[in-house]
């Protein structure tokens, strides 16, 4: 428990007050690929006896991501229990959109056998068979395979076969790699793989605070009043831009002050939508230890977070999920301090707080991997790919949250000075991977993916 009396939290319940009563606020996220894939398998067969002398896979594979894929990279497999130990096969190629010239087919033996899998049919392309634009499939890839001896091959034992598949669906029995991964179906026996979840991402490539494209993407720039942070500020979009830096786009909040309420500009920029719980938050902060302009000294807060209204005093459903850097201190703390902080609830007249936090007393200023994952367990927090702090059960969100950067002061009690001074927060990216746990890798792997693409903003999250 910590006692803080003047929370952001107070102001989102004014947020969400905003939003209920102002329709005009509520953006409509713009629609994107239902998938980023990046590669799904159709399959029917031509052969549906349950016993037959040939078994016929057809086959399609689809790029369901935002780049294209080499088809020299992709193997399909095709999972069948063999009819006895020392069976073997044949394969053919009838026809091929791509060419049966470009197409491969050879079998492998399961490690592992399972009930109805030892053997698989894997089927490749070479280099001549081209690349998959997103959106595209491969046509039909229609194959066989029989026993050398041509005796009956028995198919209903088979892992991958689907008697009743006599039109070309999507079949995760059938399974597809890229460069050896698995993306696509279920090996036999393995784990499921899920299919790929919705997902936020922006990269923060806009002209300025007034860029129409920041509302029609889902984000409200405050201009309301209110806490937390120094009673009379003003909250200012116009403090809120946008330029080429380090390699990248990027956000700048710039929060700045000559030592009076009247004078200090706080920022903060929040999704429109209360639509995200569990699964990944990500975000690449640089957290700033002097100011852009002006003396040091001021109890500035920049921070990274999820969050939701608070509906009550003590309401057990509010949830908020906090980075927050303080580089001069502030909240009794006198010098640089780094926290972590999952709430259960608060009360907003007394500053009872249920709260975990975990906190650094250390510089944090410089580019920041921030990345929180909340699954049904508990809540994880990773600071540049290493695991920060872990938060219990708990304080697992009960309801959906809004995604929010801001920068703000505590208070006016950092030093005396009247000369204007200028705080920087910067932000590359946001990411929000909906109910899946990725790594602080596979956060990297999904932003480098997107960049790949040449794509910068995509939000298929329904609230
Ligand atoms: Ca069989
Ligand atoms: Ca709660
Ligand atoms: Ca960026």
């Amino acid at each position: 428990m910590r006692r803080i009396p003047h929370r952001r939290s107070r102001s989102l319940a004014a947020c969400a007050l905003t939003l209920a009563l102002g329709g005009a606020l509520a953006a409509v996220p713009a629609a994107a690929n239902a998938a980023d894939g990046p590669l799904a398998v159709q399959y029917r067969t031509s052969s549906s006896g349950n016993a037959a002398s040939q078994a016929a896979p057809w086959l399609k594979v689809r790029n369901t991501g935002a780049a294209p894929v080499a088809l020299s990279t992709v193997k399909l497999r095709y999972y069948f229990k063999a009819d006895s130990a020392s069976a073997v096969y044949r394969y053919s190629c009838d026809w091929a959109v791509k060419g049966c010239a470009n197409v491969t087919g050879t079998f492998g033996t399961l490690a592992t056998p399972t009930a109805t899998a030892d053997r698989y049919l894997e089927i490749g392309f070479t280099a001549a068979a081209g690349s998959l634009a997103p959106g595209a499939d491969s046509g039909d890839i229609q194959v066989r395979f029989h026993r050398s001896d041509w005796q009956q091959l028995v198919q209903s034992d088979d892992h991958s076969f689907g008697a009743g598949q006599s039109a070309y669906g999507d079949w995760t029995k059938v399974t597809a790699r890229v460069s050896g991964t698995v993306v696509w179906g279920t090996e036999p026996g393995g784990p499921v793989v899920p299919p790929p979840g919705p997902v936020l991402f922006d990269d923060f490539d806009y002209t300025a605070h007034s860029d129409p494209r920041l509302a029609a993407n889902g984000w409200f720039l405050r201009t309301y009043s209110g806490g937390p942070g120094v009673p009379g500020a003003t909250w200012s979009p116009q403090n809120i831009s946008f330029a080429a830096a380090d390699g990248n786009s990027v956000m700048k909040l710039e929060t700045s002050t000559s030592g009076t309420a009247a004078s200090t500009r706080q920022t903060e920029i929040a999704t429109s939508a209360m639509k995200f719980r569990k699964g990944t938050y990500a975000a690449r902060v640089k957290f700033s230890d002097a100011p852009a302009q002006g003396p040091d000294g001021d109890h500035v807060v920049q921070t990274f977070f999820a969050i939701n209204d608070l509906k009550a005093p003590m309401a057990d459903d509010y949830a908020e999920y906090d980075f927050e850097y303080l580089p001069n201190g502030g909240w009794g703390e006198t010098s640089n301090i780094f926290y972590t902080t999952s709430w259960e609830t608060y009360d907003p007249n007394t500053g009872q707080a249920v709260n975990q936090h975990t906190v650094a007393r250390s510089s944090h200023g410089g580019w920041r991997d921030l990345v929180v994952t909340i699954d049904d367990n508990d809540i994880r927090y990773y600071v540049d790919g290493t695991l920060f702090s872990t938060h219990g059960a708990a304080y697992l969100p009960e309801r959906p949250m809004v995604i929010a950067f801001n920068q703000w002061l505590t208070d006016l009690t950092g030093q005396t000075s009247t000369t204007p001074r200028t705080y920087e927060q910067q932000v590359d990216y946001v990411l929000h991977v909906k109910d899946q746990v990725l790594t602080p890798a596979q956060v990297a792997a999904k932003v480098g993916a997107y960049r790949t693409a040449g794509r910068t903003f995509e939000d298929t999250v329904t609230p």
